[in-house]
């Protein structure tokens, strides 16, 4: 109805923001916090790029020629199929520093980015990167050249003036400059000691996302005209781009310094870029190495339980986390039927224009915003800054709507965009993801309650508590109206396909396992007990939120006390989900075990024959638990819902450190060996994804609670002691081994041998295998 799909001034609903002060409009956003948070490495779907935290930003970024098949090939956006042996950020600060190697056959590029205050005149300070080249030392004989392009882009469109015409840098090390409103006259230079041939090439153009296109263009363009392969040395007018080609005989070092906000003699311009370039980058550079040693010790405590093979891999797993956190704006698309909007051509409209700054599962892969991936990423990012964790959770939680719901994938922008096919982009305002960010938002109360906190950061958490409580209060709500089941304290996703004649199984992609099994048909009798605990730990997370902070009066109705009670109610949940048959926990549903694909001849619309995979039910649904053991299964466990002292607790544990169910040497495989969908395809083209494979959220989620029926007294403490002990140490081997064999932390781990699969450099959830060495879990 009208009344439902629109607010009172006639807007859509599901593109209405919710009314409440945003939280990224708090004080303790702004200032000084603001300020050394704007340049950043911002860009993670890039090897390697600089922009500020502002919509339209200048922008820096490098590519480089790669050889592939003795053909030479653009490197610049991150893609699997380069093929590079290794990349990713060694160390990373998150704010003022960063260290990247990335190595392409024999030459490895170390990349790193600093910035500096001390004698910086524009916002947000000063900044340098440089690019060290060298040789593995393969081919010590023929030394090979390096052709490298660095960019300057002002996505506002604001002109950018060459330094001079001929790159002379015996005359001048000034590459570009520009003025801009942000951070006013700046200027960007280039300085090394090598011997270096320089070109350029000056573009006006408003798309900055297809930069490599463009660049290609040009070279292959002089490589005909002249048969060399160097940038032609023009520009057209008012550009807004410029791009350097730096070539030289490995190795080469170059720097290159960022000066703002210049005015006139007395800006020291001379002296700011001598800092930031050669010995003294150098040492400056050291410094920060350093500090991120003494930080990464001091935040996890590793070096005298771990050997240095295995810190590494930990460092490289924060560094990477906080050196791949982007920012991103622009317009989500939501779906809204046509026939809700008579004048659009469209299934969609734009959601409101918006920034998002948020770390991001894999850079060459989804580097863009994922809500129940970010809950995860933050148990990390908090202990390490936990002013970087709110700064992202605000800003997330800033994207609530009216109806209290958060779109689940966050693609913003064209660069974005240009990741992403065309069907993936629009967004269902039906769908939901798992409401992780209570996770951080629970452990930070912990924090709290431990102690973790000086008083004055104990101030900002609560404060930043106080104004997230409206939207999270909303959020709870939007679960707790739109993905109730049938029964009191029952849940279940919605929005799955029961019309599909394709799938094995029809896919649960809002719970974030998408072809993880569920009842084998649709209905609004199921119930998910995965959903059913998330709504716990969310129900008891506000609860300590309103009784901590004392603000009940504030919000709605809900009486989180009961709610969390309710949940956590160890009877009602085994009534509901506990089969005592298997002695685990499942879903509620209409399910038969008979379905199966088989090949069936069609007729296509051109008359011709053809052969495709559908799908057949043999047997007749039923009401009744779904019988899969996995992760879904494990949810209690994981919420710690079970008493210490019971017997299920036992069994669940037996499941857990059962050999041919669940138990690998490499970790808990997701789907349990003995599940009829055990690795088994959903459709001609969907490989088994959450059917099998090892992944390293659950493992963590599982991990802790392990640890924590370690801790608390009763019979099975000493197992639970046992099977953590030996499921901790399986994890993190397997981790560092497939690091050091392939060069990358992977999404997930074979179900049979451990190697890495999925996409890589997921430093995502995975990056938990530094929790799991640090042994930091949730307390509660
Ligand atoms: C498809 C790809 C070139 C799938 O880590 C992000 C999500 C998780 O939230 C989810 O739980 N991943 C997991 O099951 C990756 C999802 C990628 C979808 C985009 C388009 C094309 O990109």
């Amino acid at each position: 109805t009208r009344g439902l799909l629109f607010d009172e001034s006639q807007k859509p609903r599901v593109i209405t923001p919710f009314p409440a002060p945003k939280l990224m409009d708090l004080s303790m956003f702004q200032g000084d916090h603001k300020e050394s948070l704007y340049w950043g490495t911002y860009r993670p779907h890039v090897y390697f790029g600089v922009r500020a935290r502002t919509p339209q930003s200048l922008v820096a970024g490098l590519m480089w020629l790669g050889v592939k098949d003795e053909m030479y090939v653009m490197r610049h956006f991150c893609e699997n199929s380069d093929d590079l042996s290794t990349f990713g950020w060694r160390e990373h600060n998150g704010r003022d520093f960063g260290r990247q190697e990335l190595v392409e056959n024999d030459m490895i590029l170390e990349t790193s980015f600093v910035k500096s205050k001390e004698d910086s005149l524009g916002y947000g300070g000063d900044w340098a990167v440089r690019i060290d080249v060298k040789d593995k030392g393969l081919n010590d004989g023929a030394k090979r050249s390096a052709h490298l392009f660095f960019y300057l882009a002002d996505e506002g469109g604001n002109v950018l003036n060459l330094g001079h015409d001929n790159l002379d840098f015996q005359k001048s090390s000034l590459l570009v400059s520009g003025s801009r409103e942000d951070v006013g006259d700046w200027q960007i230079h280039l300085k090394s000691q090598n011997q270096l041939e320089t070109h350029y090439s000056g573009f006006k153009t408003p798309h900055i996302y297809n930069l490599s296109d463009l660049v290609q263009q040009n070279l292959a363009l002089q490589a005909r005209k002249f048969g060399r392969l160097q940038l032609s040395d023009t520009s057209e007018d008012s550009s807004n781009i410029y791009i350097f080609q730096i070539s030289g005989k490995l190795p080469f070092t170059i720097d290159i310094p960022f000066v703002s906000g210049i005015k006139g003699e007395s800006s020291n311009v001379e002296k700011r870029l001598s800092s930031l370039s050669g010995l003294p980058l150098s040492d400056l550079l050291k410094k920060k190495h350093r500090e991120f040693d003494t930080k990464f010790e001091e935040c996890f405590n590793l070096s005298e339980k771990h050997d240095s093979e295995t810190l590494g891999v930990g460092k490289t797993a924060i560094a990477n986390m906080l050196g791949g956190i982007g920012y991103f704006y622009g317009q989500s698309k939501i779906y809204v039927p046509k026939s809700a909007q008579p004048e659009s051509q469209n299934n969609f409209l734009l959601y409101w224009p918006a920034e998002l700054y948020t770390a991001v599962p894999s850079r060459p892969f989804f580097p863009r915003g994922f809500l129940w991936d970010e809950g995860f990423h933050q148990l990390l990012i908090w202990r390490w800054d936990f002013r970087i964790t709110l700064d992202i959770v605000g800003h997330w939680l800033d994207l609530l709507n009216i109806d209290g719901w958060i779109p689940r994938e966050q693609i913003l922008g064209a660069e974005a965009l240009s990741k992403v096919p065309e069907e993936f982009v629009v967004q269902y305002p039906s769908n939901g993801n798992p409401p992780t960010l209570f996770l951080v938002i629970r452990d930070l109360i912990d924090a709290i309650r431990m102690e973790k906190f000086t008083a004055s950061e104990r101030d900002e958490v609560l404060s930043f508590l106080e104004r997230a409580s409206v939207r999270l209060d909303a959020w709870f709500q939007w679960f707790n109206t739109s993905q109730t089941g049938k029964e009191i304290g029952s849940y279940f996703w919605h929005g799955r396909d029961n019309t599909t004649s394709r799938e094995l199984n029809p896919k649960t992609l809002s719970s974030g396992l998408d072809d993880y099994p569920r009842a084998s048909h649709p209905s609004e009798d199921e119930r998910h007990v995965d959903l059913r605990c998330w709504m716990y730990l969310a129900a008891d997370c506000m609860h300590s939120i309103t009784e901590f902070l004392g603000i009940e009066d504030k919000l709605s109705k809900e009486d989180y006390n009961s709610t969390a009670k309710l949940l956590s109610n160890f009877n009602l949940l085994n009534q509901m989900h506990y089969d005592s048959d298997h002695g685990a926990y499942f879903d509620f549903g209409n399910h038969t075990e008979k379905v199966k694909l088989i090949w069936k001849e069609v007729i296509q619309e051109n008359g011709q024959l053809s052969r495709q995979l559908v799908r057949k039910t043999y047997g007749k649904p039923k009401l009744k638990l779904v019988p899969h053991v996995g992760y879904v299964s494990f949810f209690p466990f994981m919420s710690r819902i079970i008493p210490p002292d019971s017997p299920i607790l036992e069994k669940q544990l037996d499941l857990i450190s059962n050999r041919s169910i669940f138990w690998s040497d490499y970790g808990l495989v997701s789907l349990a060996k003995t599940s009829s969908m055990y690795m088994k395809r959903n459709t001609e083209h969907d490989a088994p994804y959450w059917r099998g494979p090892i992944w390293m959220n659950m493992n963590y989620m599982i991990l802790s609670s392990l640890h924590h029926y370690s801790k608390v007294d009763g019979p099975y403490s000493e197992k639970s002691r046992a099977i953590y002990t030996e499921l901790r140490s399986n994890l993190i081997r397997n981790v560092v081994r497939n690091y050091y064999q392939t060069g990358y932390i992977w999404e997930q781990y074979d179900q049979v041998k451990g190697t890495g699969k999925g996409t890589r450099l997921f430093t995502g959830w995975s990056a938990l295998t530094l929790l799991i060495m640090s042994e930091d879990y949730p307390i509660f």
